[in-house]
C-alpha cells in the first residue's frame, strides 16, 4: 500500500523539527517520494519534554529493567586503571587502527595519515592519500588494514572528497609500503553528493565473511528514510567496492543494492561481536538520545521518524519513540555523551570485561564501558573524567591493553587553538 503510507510519512515529516542546531545549512536534495521507505506510524508518542528540562531518568531502549539500575549520568568505575601517553601532538585525530603489534595507524581530520612503530610517533606523514575536503565534520575519517593485511598491505580510508558545495563520503584503499599509500583508488563514493559539512558518519568495520560496513551519516534528515539515498545507513560493499549479491532486498526497484540498514542520523561507532556475531553501531543523537544498536540486515532504525532524542532547543524532534516497522535502540542515552568509536573487548589484561563495549564520549569527555550479558546491556560505567579530553576512538591492542584517541578539539572547530593536542593513551590494570 504504498499511497496512503507516503500520506503518514508525509504527515510525519510535517512535525519533524528542523531546528537541530548543527543542522545549519543544509541543502536538502529532493527525495523521490517513490524510494520512501515504509514505516507506519504508531500511537507511542514521545513525552512532551518540550520545555527542555524534564529529561527522563535512567536509560531505555529494549530493557525496561534498566531503569531502576542505572543512574544519570552513568557512575564512575572502580577499576584502577594505569594510563600511558603514547603518542601526543596528533591533529585533530579521527580514527587509528592496530596494523600489527608493533604498528598503528592513525587519521588526522586535515588530511594527514600518522603511523605510529615500537610506541614512536613517526614525523613524517604517510604520502598517497586523496585530496580531501577538510572543514567541520569533514576531512579524513576512519581507516582499517585489510583482513588479510600481512599478505597484502591494503589500508582502507574513509574521507570526504569534494567541497562546501557538493561532496560525498568515499572509501578508497591503497597499498602501503615504506611510509606510503601505493595505488590510492576509489572503491565507494556515497550517493548523491551533498552540499553541508556536517554528518558524514565514516567508521568502517569488517564482518566476519570478509564483507566491509561503512556507517553514513543523515543529510537533510528525510534522506535517512529514502532507499535512493545512500545517507543516514550503514552500507555492506565487498573489499574491492563490489555489491555483496546477499544484500538485503528492500522491495524498491529504486534502492541503492549497497544498504544494509537505514534511519540512523549520524553513526561514529561500528563492531562486530566475534564471538555473538552482533553487529552494533551508536550513532549521535542531537541534544540528547545517542543510541546503541543491534543492526539488523534491511533494518529501518527509525531517524528522524521515531527517536528519544531531544533537540538543542529543548524540542521534540517529533512525536514518536516508536514507529511499526523501525527497530529500537538496544540502549539509549538520556544526557549528552557524544558517542564515538567503540569496540568489544576481548583480552586478558581486564578478564572481567569480555564481551563489554567500549565507547568514546566527545561531549561527556569520558570512556563508557557497557557491562554485557547475552546480548542486553546490564549496567554502564564511565572512565577517565578526571582527564578532560574528548574521547574519538577506543580499540583493543592484542595484549588487552585498552587503546584511547583523544583531542581537545574545541567542537570540532578547525581553527581552535586545541588543534594539536590529540593524544593516543594505553590503558591497562594498575598492578
Ligand atoms: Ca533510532
Amino acid at each position: 500500500m504504498p499511497f496512503p503510507r507516503n500520506i503518514i510519512l508525509a504527515l510525519i515529516f510535517a512535525v519533524v523539527s528542523t531546528s537541530c542546531s548543527d543542522d545549519h545549512n543544509d541543502t536538502a536534495d529532493t527525495p523521490s517520494e517513490a524510494a520512501a521507505i515504509p514505516v507506519l506510524a504508531k500511537s507511542t508518542p514521545q513525552e512532551d519534554r518540550s520545555n527542555g528540562t524534564a529529561l527522563p531518568l535512567g536509560a531505555g531502549g529494549g530493557d525496561v529493567s534498566l531503569q531502576g539500575v542505572v543512574t544519570e549520568p552513568a557512575p564512575d568505575g572502580t577499576a584502577p586503571l594505569l594510563v600511558e601517553t603514547i603518542a601526543e601532538g596528533l591533529v585533530y585525530p579521527w580514527g587509528f587502527s592496530f596494523l600489527s603489534d608493533r604498528s598503528i595507524i592513525v587519521t588526522e581530520k586535515i588530511g594527514r595519515i600518522r603511523l605510529i612503530e615500537d610506541g614512536v610517533l613517526l614525523e613524517a606523514p604517510v604520502t598517497g592519500g586523496p585530496d580531501t575536503f577538510v572543514a567541520y565534520h569533514a576531512g579524513y575519517l576512519d581507516i582499517l588494514p585489510h583482513p588479510a593485511f600481512e599478505q597484502n598491505k591494503l589500508v582502507y580510508l574513509s574521507y570526504v572528497a569534494g567541497d562546501i558545495n557538493a561532496n560525498t563520503l568515499n572509501v578508497g584503499r591503497g597499498v602501503l609500503s615504506n611510509g606510503a599509500l601505493e595505488g590510492f583508488e576509489v572503491i565507494y563514493e556515497s550517493t548523491p553528493p551533498r552540499a553541508t559539512d556536517l554528518h558524514f558518519g565514516g567508521k568502517m568495520a569488517w564482518g566476519p565473511d570478509g564483507t566491509l560496513y561503512v556507517t553514513i551519516g543523515e543529510d537533510s534528515k528525510n534522506l535517512a528514510q529514502q532507499a535512493d539515498a545512500s545517507y543516514g545507513a550503514i552500507i555492506r560493499i565487498n573489499d574491492d567496492g563490489s555489491i555483496p549479491d546477499d544484500n538485503p532486498n528492500w522491495g524498491i526497484d529504486t534502492a541503492l543494492p549497497e544498504l544494509f540498514s537505514k534511519g540512523h542520523r549520524n553513526p561514529h561507532g561500528l563492531a562486530f561481536d566475534q564471538v555473538t556475531d552482533h553487529l552494533y553501531a551508536h550513532e549521535h543523537g542531537p541534544f540528547v538520545g545517542d543510541e546503541l544498536n543491534v543492526i539488523e540486515p534491511g533494518g529501518n532504525y527509525g531517524w528522524p521518524v521515531a527517536t528519544y532524542g531531544i533537540d538543542y532547543s529543548g524540542d521534540q524532534i517529533t512525536p514518536f519513540t516508536e514507529v511499526e516497522g523501525a527497530i529500537d535502540p538496544l540502549f539509549w542515552w538520556s544526557v549528552p555523551v557524544g558517542v564515538a568509536g567503540m569496540t568489544v573487548y576481548r583480552g586478558t589484561e581486564f578478564p572481567q570485561w569480555n564481551g563489554d563495549l567500549l565507547i568514546g564520549g566527545l561531549r561527556d569527555m569520558t570512556l563508557h564501558r557497557l557491562d554485557m550479558e547475552g546480548g542486553e546491556v546490564m549496567g554502564e560505567e564511565r572512565y577517565l573524567r578526571e582527564r578532560q579530553q574528548k574521547i574519538r576512538d577506543v580499540r583493543v591492542a592484542s595484549d588487552g591493553s585498552i587503546f584511547v584517541l583523544t583531542t581537545n578539539e574545541n567542537i570540532d572547530d578547525p581553527a581552535s587553538n586545541d588543534a594539536a593536542n590529540g593524544e593516543l593513551l594505553r590503558i591497562t590494570r594498575e598492578q
